[in-house]
């Protein structure tokens, strides 16, 4: 591990011209010159499950108040829907190709240029705390508190200024509580910019005690297409392996495991056998059950017996259905199963994001902060059949994003402009008063959230670029790159294949129909050729099908 920044007197002293500017100073947009900063990140949290965009699924208040009082974007898209590499889009503005971190199986540069090093540098003191998913150790914080790799929903470990710990309780309330106690032991007389990053609610779904069996008597409305059968798409559609019928594990993913056999031993398959598949089988099924197994040990006991207590009946119906039941009527269950866990797991997220904000509004720097929420991509909730994200399809290359700051966002605006997660990068600078550096490819949002209606100014963006390169892998999605407009989508699938794939997003908002080769969408098609590579120039992306491209390196990140 490397050593945690420390902040020197030096730093100090150039900190000075700052103190007090959170509330003085206003620009011509009526921002004061040094707001705090806050980002709230979730990972796997998507717009489907909030009901300030609308979601039938379940409520969520606190971020429906950050919406209400701020502004939400109805069209934000990441580059390369995966954590790590959201996460380093994020933080430097830049694309994957420039900023290095591909894949999860990467290791962020951390010497490179990103905007908490440039606050700090302009005297905001920092922090990080959460999940930073980077395999380096944060650099440029003077607070860092981050989980092992994915993390752990209960009794998570934690390296906090380069020391491991393991703090007792859950995850999502653990980082808030962090959160609180770097804002109660901070440097008063600075601002400060703090990225507060969950675990929540990312795979396996685990939620707080508090919220065991909340929505266990609710039946959610089905997507239209929960039981796709990809015709009409090409082979990465019908190769992937996240379908909620196929691929969910039973036990990792719905707890269909008692308590009792939890209590027991689950030793791997001996490789001398002579049937290797069946091995192999076997001990994929073995590594599940011992992962969740592992995750349901770092409960107490009395939290267990409550665990065992909520999912016994759910094992029960389980274990009557599990010979009858037809494929699609066993998705149709499990897919039931699933959106109980994200959804319990997202009210956590949901009451910590409320706890944060009273606390803010008791010390009196609410107004002063910009708040942040999004999520380091969207997810599927079963359309196409699916869970995970990773394709370029709308429920995952869109994310969710909202920015409360009363002192220059006007409440309750719904923003259409087309915007990227590495725009965040520039916008908080330039509201920061530090200068953007030439190289961040992202642009500032400050014109659309100071713009009464949240329109984009003249001059901005007509489409987002998407290139994804994690394959062969978790979840067996193909490499792709794509051109996202107003319209349509131009998705191209390399590597192992070359298929591409327009889908026409107003016609089929769901993309179920591949229109590549309708000879009415011709012109639209070699349209949407050229922006593509009119893009790919602009942003640099000049060799995408790069056939060298080594993937599995360092892949215990993953
Ligand atoms: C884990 C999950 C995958 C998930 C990746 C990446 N498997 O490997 O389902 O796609 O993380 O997620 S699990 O068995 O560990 O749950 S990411 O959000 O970090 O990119
Ligand atoms: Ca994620």
């Amino acid at each position: 591990m490397k050593h945690t920044e420390t902040i020197t007197a030096g730093m100090r002293m150039a900190a000075l011209p700052l103190a007090g500017a959170a509330i003085a100073a206003c620009s011509a947009d009526k921002a004061p010159r040094h707001p705090n900063i806050i980002i709230m990140m979730t990972d796997d949290h998507t717009t489907q499950a909030m009901s300030c965009y609308g979601s039938p699924l379940l409520e969520t208040p606190n971020l429906d108040r950050l919406a209400d009082e701020g502004m939400l974007f109805e069209n934000c898209y990441v580059p390369n829907a995966i954590s790590g590499p959201s996460r380093a889009c994020i933080l430097t503005g830049k694309y994957s190709h420039a900023n290095g971190f591909t894949d999860n199986s990467r290791t962020f540069d951390g010497s490179q240029q990103t905007f908490p090093k440039l606050l700090h540098d302009a005297g905001y003191q920092t922090a990080m705390i959460g999940k930073w998913h980077l395999n380096s150790d944060p650099e440029g914080f003077d607070f860092w508190s981050i989980l092992i790799g994915q993390g752990e929903y209960y009794a998570p470990r934690f390296i906090e200024n380069g020391e491991e710990r393991t703090e007792q309780g859950y995850v999502t309330d653990i980082i808030t509580d962090k959160a609180i106690g770097f804002l109660e032991n901070r440097d008063k007389s600075r601002p400060f910019a703090m990225l507060y990053y969950h675990k929540a609610p990312h795979r396996n779904w685990m939620p707080a005690q508090r919220h065991l069996g909340i929505f266990d008597r609710t039946v959610f409305p089905e997507p239209e297409n929960l039981l796709d059968d990809y015709t009409g798409r090409g082979s990465a559609a019908r190769g992937q392996a996240m379908e909620i019928g196929r691929d969910m594990w039973p036990e990792w993913d719905l707890k269909l495991l008692s308590g009792e056999a939890l209590a027991g031993d689950f030793a791997m398959v001996e490789t001398g056998d002579p049937n290797k598949d069946d091995v192999s089988r076997a001990n994929d099924w073995l590594s599940s059950v011992r992962q969740y197994q592992a995750a349901y040990n770092r409960m107490t006991d009395e939290e267990k017996a409550r665990w065992n207590a909520t999912y016994a009946p759910r094992i029960a119906e389980y274990e009557k259905m599990k010979d009858t039941a037809t494929p699609e009527e066993m998705t149709r269950w499990k897919y039931q199963q699933y959106m109980r866990d994200y959804c319990a797991v997202i009210r956590g997220v949901d009451e910590n994001v409320g706890r944060l904000m009273d606390y803010l509004e008791s010390i009196g720097e609410l107004d002063n902060t910009i708040i942040v929420y999004t999520s380091d991509q969207g997810f599927f909730l079963g359309e196409h059949g699916w869970f995970d994200k990773r394709f370029m399809y709308e429920e995952c290359q869109r994310t969710p994003l909202l920015v409360r700051y009363p002192r220059a966002v006007k409440a309750g605006v719904r923003s259409s402009a087309l915007a990227m997660n590495i725009d965040f990068a520039p916008t908080m600078l330039d509201f920061a008063g530090v200068e953007i550096p030439a190289d961040i490819q992202g642009r500032s949002l400050r014109p659309v959230l100071t713009s009464a209606t949240g329109a984009a100014p003249e001059q901005w963006r007509d489409a987002v670029y998407y290139h994804y390169y994690e394959y062969p892998s978790w979840h067996s999605v193909k490499r792709h790159y794509g051109i996202r407009t107003e319209d349509y989508k131009l998705i191209h699938f390399y590597n192992d294949v070359d298929e591409w794939e327009l889908y026409d997003m107003r016609r089929d908002p769901h993309e179920m129909r591949n229109v590549y080769d309708d000879p009415a969408y011709a012109d639209i098609r070699s349209d949407m050729h050229a922006r593509l590579e009119r893009l790919q120039q602009e942003c640099g992306d000049n060799d995408p099908c790069e056939r060298e491209y080594e993937f599995f390196r360092g892949a215990d990140n993953l």
